[in-house]
Order: structure tokens, then sequence, then C-alpha cells
């Protein structure tokens, strides 16, 4: 029996175009350096590769900066996918750029039509539910549109909170198995994750909380020695993967996959 929350036979990613140095950032700490993220990226994409599963890589898309962050357009579940509808313009346009992989991949197809906004960032699927949090990219009616097309296939769908000045919900969480998430202080102090087992970043390392349970490792970005640690005593093994360029556009390791 696998546990669909975190065992996959595959991955999507995107290989970063040029253009990535335009991509959208809440602050700018500096203009990310392709070659050092290529190298990055693939060094993710080797590592998602030798738990056995299959990576399909897409080629870069110079017109889309943000493309890379493929977890924004879509959420994979078992028994079907829906194309999101994201709340930052300048990335709508690549959620048509990722369908016919889905296409080729899922027999259900379904997408969020609006007016509503959802980005796969907002959205943390553990083994009991499928928690969303809206941000200034996700709001109420995509929210509900979402919950609607889950509910057919079996899900329930819990609104949660999102701290203010945090991306994404996911930005400050990951899924580490069905039952146990990582999570920032300032995040778990929401409530939110009531009846899980919660393990905290460590002060001062919050950006590690966007790491991800692939098969039997955890990809964490790089530089969080005291979370790494601590993913370690639990039992969890822990690869880490530099995210320096990823980082000064606000991404991490969940954003650079879909996961199925
Ligand atoms: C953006 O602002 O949309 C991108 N620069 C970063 C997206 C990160 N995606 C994610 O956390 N799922």
């Amino acid at each position: 029996m696998t546990d669909p929350t975190y065992e996959f036979t595959r991955a999507i990613t995107r290989r970063p175009a040029p253009s990535v140095i335009d991509g959208l950032r809440a602050q700018d700490i500096g203009t990310p350096d392709l070659a050092r993220m290529q190298k990055a990226h693939d060094h993710y994409v080797a590592t998602l590769k030798s738990t056995g599963a299959e990576v399909i890589e897409l080629p870069p898309l110079d017109a889309y900066p943000d493309a890379l962050f493929v977890e924004d357009t879509a959420l994979c579940l078992p028994k079907g996918a829906v194309l999101m509808r994201p709340g930052a313009p300048s990335r709508m346009g690549e959620v048509a750029e990722m369908a016919p992989a889905l296409r080729v991949c899922y027999a259900e197809l379904r997408e969020i039509t609006g007016p509503g906004h959802i980005e796969g960032g907002d959205i943390l699927v553990t083994g009991r539910e499928i928690l969303v949090g809206r941000s200034d990219r996700t709001d109420a009616a995509g929210v509900a549109e979402l919950a609607d097309i889950v509910a057919d296939w079996g899900h329930t769908l819990r609104e949660v909170f999102t701290p203010p000045g945090v991306l994404h919900f996911k930005t400050d969480c990951s899924l580490l198995d069905g039952e146990t998430i990582l999570a920032t202080e300032r995040l778990d102090a929401s409530g939110c994750f009531e009846g899980y087992r919660v393990i905290h970043t460590a002060p001062g390392e919050e950006a590690a909380a966007n790491s991800i349970r692939f098969n039997n490792l955890v990809l964490m970005p790089a530089g969080f020695p005291k979370t790494a640690e601590t993913l370690d005593k639990a039992g969890f093994e822990v690869v880490e993967i530099d995210n320096s360029e990823c980082a000064k556009l606000d991404g991490g390791m969940s954003c650079l996959s879909l996961r199925f």
C-alpha cells in the first residue's frame, strides 16, 4: 500500500529560462545567476530521479520568467489533476503551457475557471484533508471552486491562515508524511495543524519550512543546519539543495515540481 501524500512515481519540472532574472519577487535581494540556478536545478532533478521516480523535464519558457515554479500551475491528486488560476497576472499563461503534460498523465483533468484565483503553493495535501491558505494569490472564490472539484474525488478541503507578508501557505510548511508537518512556529501558532505531529523549523531558519518529502527523501534548501539536524534525528533522510538563486524570487523546494 503506497501513501499518496509522499510516495510518487512521477514528477514534472521545467528548466529555468534566461528571462528568470525578471521573475516576480517581493523584495529585490539581487539578480539570480542563471548558471548557478541551473546547476542547483540539475541537482534537484537528479535527487528526485534517485528515488526511482520518472521526471518529466519540460523546456524553458522565456515568455514566462516564473515558469520554473511549476507547482503553482496545478494540483495533482490520485484521481485527477486540477489546473490552477494564478493570482499573479504575469503567471496566468503558464497554466496552458502545463496542460498538455498533465493531459498525457491523467485521464481526468479539471480546471479552475474563475473568476477566483488559486495557486498550488497555497495548497498542502495531508493524509486526511487538503489545507488551503488564502494569500495575495489565492482568494475565497478560488478556494470555493477547488473545494467543489476535490469533493467529487472524496477529499475534504479546509481553509487556513497564511501569515501576513508570506507569499504562499507552503512558504511556511511542508508535509513530511501523512500525519507530520514541518512548519514555522509563526504558522503553527495559528492552530491550523491541531491534531498533527508538527516539527518546527529552528529559530532564524524559517526559510527551511519549504521542503518536500519525495519517497524516501526530504529535499531541503541548504544552509539550515539546525533544522536539518532535527529532521535527521527524527529519522528522515535529508538531501540539501542549493536554493540561493530561487530564494531571490521567493521560490523553494516545493515550487520546482509537480509530484504524483
Ligand atoms: C512568484 O512570485 O510567483 C515566484 N517568483 C515564486 C513562486 C514560488 N512558488 C511557490 O512557492 N509555490
